[in-house]
């Protein structure tokens, strides 16, 4: 922080599950930071954060908080960044919106920078940060799209209970002491708190993740489908998805089956082609049980994938497995890394 010739940053639900990460990585990545602001809803406005020790008060977010800010990271909720997002980019503020609201708007880049870092030259105020599942999954196949061309997907979804906050980790713990203790407890919180019924994730696995839409896919599905061919930039990409919460705090994991146009590709051609992928580390030794799982990917930056093997049948058809930390590639810091991208690209001030 306070570094000279650096940006002016905000933090918008800096009490957040991902906001706390946001400043973290922030720290950890060097970011060329000459002031912080850090704003939330009134409700939690007035706590301290201490920050490379540097006490700093979190203030409620209102539009004059944007004055003089240049890069304002959001994740507090669609409904503050519809309000609040607009109004920081007409103060001159570049907005990274790590929520749903702006995602799939066609004048908005949804932007994931191993894969479609130049569509940042597009911006107008505001880029969109896609949903955590999608960005793992697409840094994963973007090598494989790029050598052998891609046909279709079929990806199925085990998330952590992070992505829906840090009070939805407290309620996995609280859940997991009761049944430990053969005492009664209501879940209240997951698979959404919104929706009508609430169920026990301790113990279980939930196949919702966000509301059901009309089609019988869940939104969190449909955010996954729709980002991916938006990303990669294959309208015509088929893919489909089946998203479900376990009961694990951070680290998402996905199977993904994946069709390549080329024909006569080894699953070895695609390890050694993800042994060298920007921001993806290969662990694929079965014989040794080498292979990527959630509790070993928190913290980290990277994308694991494993297990890739040719499908039976299938003679372009592909399965593997990949894991990521949601909480960081999966939102704070592939926000953080537009930014990067960004100030590398020059398209700050
Ligand atoms: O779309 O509950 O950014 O795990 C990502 C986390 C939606 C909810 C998004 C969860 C959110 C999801």
């Amino acid at each position: 922080m306070n570094q000279q010739n650096g940006f002016h940053v905000a933090v918008v639900g800096a009490t957040g599950a991902v906001g706390q990460q946001m400043i973290n990585t922030l720290v950890k990545q060097n970011f060329p930071v000459s002031k912080l602001t850090l704003l939330s809803s009134s409700r939690s406005a007035g706590k301290k954060v201490t920050v490379n020790g540097e006490e700093i008060t979190i203030q409620e977010a209102k539009p004059e908080s944007f004055e003089g800010v240049d890069i304002a990271l959001f994740s507090a909720g669609g409904s503050v960044s519809k309000e609040l997002a607009p109004e920081a980019a007409k103060r001159g503020a570049i907005v990274v919106d790590n929520t749903s609201a702006f995602r799939m708007d066609a004048d908005k880049p949804l932007v994931v920078p191993e894969v479609n870092e130049d569509d940042l030259k597009t911006h107008n105020g505001i880029i969109a940060n896609p949903n955590c599942s999608t960005i793992q999954m697409v840094v994963a196949l973007e090598p494989i799209r790029k050598q052998y061309g891609l046909k279709k997907v079929i990806v199925s979804t085990y998330q952590a209970v992070s992505g829906a906050g840090a009070a939805a980790i407290q309620e996995l713990m609280d859940e997991t002491k009761a049944v430990l203790a053969d005492e009664a407890f209501e879940p209240k919180l997951l698979p959404v708190k919104a929706d009508k019924k609430h169920y026990q994730i301790a113990f279980n696995a939930i196949p919702q993740i966000d509301k059901f839409q009309e089609n019988g896919y869940t939104f969190e599905e449909m955010k996954m489908i729709n980002e991916t061919k938006k990303i990669m930039h294959l309208p015509e990409l088929q893919v489909s998805a089946t998203c479900v919460r376990l009961p694990v705090p951070v680290g998402h994991s996905e199977s993904v089956y994946f069709e390549i146009e080329a024909d006569g590709v080894s699953a070895d051609e695609i390890k050694a082609l993800l042994k060298d992928a920007p921001g993806v580390v290969l662990q694929d030794d079965p014989e040794n049980q080498v292979y990527p799982m959630p509790a070993d990917c928190v913290g980290k930056n990277e994308v694991f994938v494993g297990r890739i093997r040719k499908d039976i049948d299938e003679a372009r058809g592909f399965h593997m497995w990949v894991v990521s930390d949601n909480l960081l590639k999966g939102a704070a810091w592939n926000s953080v890394q537009i930014a990067e991208s960004l100030v590398k690209l020059g398209l700050v001030k």
